[in-house]
């Protein structure tokens, strides 16, 4: 008799937990629903550049703070970006972010987000369309003053007589196309500098090595590395160690993004001049967003506050204080 008794006990503490669950998980989903949806459409995961900036985005549009995220990985292509925000107007998401591979070529899927009444803000590289109307805010990096401020470190630090390895981002990026910009004016003005070598490397670390490898192998005369990006930086410094040459004594590295890992390389005077790219927007789109919500008008432009750093600037406090 006892036993029987016990076990309708255990039968009715089984049947009220699943009742429990059942209606937590309805309360999850009723909450689900209040969450404000994000497209977000990233270049890729090419570069630590790239990653804190996923990361960053990732922190800002989390639950917590009342949004869904849903990240679209690129893989550098336009194409699979173009998709992905078909696919989020499809959803119906609230918002789209786009992180853009190249500058052309966004006006019709742009004009359909618009069509659908779905804000879109871009994020770091600049677009250029025939309609500004076609997004609503634009977060980012000013490159062309980038690509002037490490010619400024160059004119002041390196020796006249310059013969540069030029290694590029993605062609037709905002990113490649301001830092490239910065070199070949200074080109024209300076007769003691020659580019004896140019080629996108893509902004990953794979080609900075392949391409400075083959440099190397063929004899190519060259006293400084002028890299669009951290990572490919981080393979010609490879590539010229495996080489038995000092990076930022035998030849200058001359780097963009500022990350982590090259900053300590600027500490080892490994990187001669380090100028940095914020990666860290997740905070600002929110607050556009947000300020979107509450019926009020986010500036058009937001340029980010940018520095540079090398051997003679650089801190520990610096470095432990950015947080990337
Ligand atoms: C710059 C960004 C570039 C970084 C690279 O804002 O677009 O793309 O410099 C990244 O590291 O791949």
């Amino acid at each position: 008799m006892k036993r029987i008794f016990i076990s309708i006990l255990v039968l009715y503490a089984a049947i009220l937990l699943w009742a429990c669950s059942g209606n937590r998980n309805r309360e999850e989903a009723e909450d689900d629903s209040q969450l404000i949806v994000v497209g977000f459409s990233q270049v890729g995961a090419e570069s630590d550049w790239r990653n804190g900036n996923t990361h960053s985005m990732q922190e800002a549009f989390s639950m917590e703070n009342g949004y869904r995220l849903i990240l679209d990985d690129a893989q550098q292509k336009q194409e699979k970006q173009i998709t992905a925000i078909r696919n989020f107007i499809n959803q119906g998401v609230d918002y789209i972010v786009l992180a853009p591979t190249t500058e052309l070529n966004w006006d019709t899927v742009l004009m359909e987000a618009k069509a659908a009444g779905i804000p879109v803000i871009i994020v770091d590289r600049m677009i250029e369309v025939s309609d500004e109307s076609l997004f609503t805010c634009w977060v980012g990096s000013d490159f062309h003053r980038e690509g002037d401020i490490a010619v400024k470190w160059m004119e002041e630090h390196l020796p006249e007589k310059l013969r540069i390895v030029h290694l590029q981002g993605n062609l037709g990026s905002s990113a490649q196309i301001g830092r490239s910009d910065g070199l070949k004016r200074a080109l024209l003005a300076h007769p003691g500098w020659s580019e004896v070598f140019e080629a996108p490397g893509d902004f990953v670390e794979a080609k900075g090595l392949e391409l400075t490898e083959m440099l190397l192998k063929n004899n190519t005369d060259f006293n400084v590395i002028y890299s669009e990006n951290d990572n490919m930086a981080f393979g010609a410094i490879t590539a010229l160690e495996d080489a038995g040459l000092r990076p930022g004594e035998d030849v200058a590295i001359i780097s963009f993004d500022a990350g982590a890992r090259a900053l300590s390389l600027v500490m080892e005077g490994k990187i001669n001049l380090d100028v940095e790219c914020n990666p860290m927007h997740g905070p600002r789109v929110r607050a556009i967003i947000e300020q979107l919500r509450r019926g009020e008008t986010p500036p058009k432009y937001t340029y980010v506050d940018e520095t540079y750093f090398d051997t003679f600037n650089l801190t520990e406090d610096i470095m432990t204080s950015r947080g990337y």
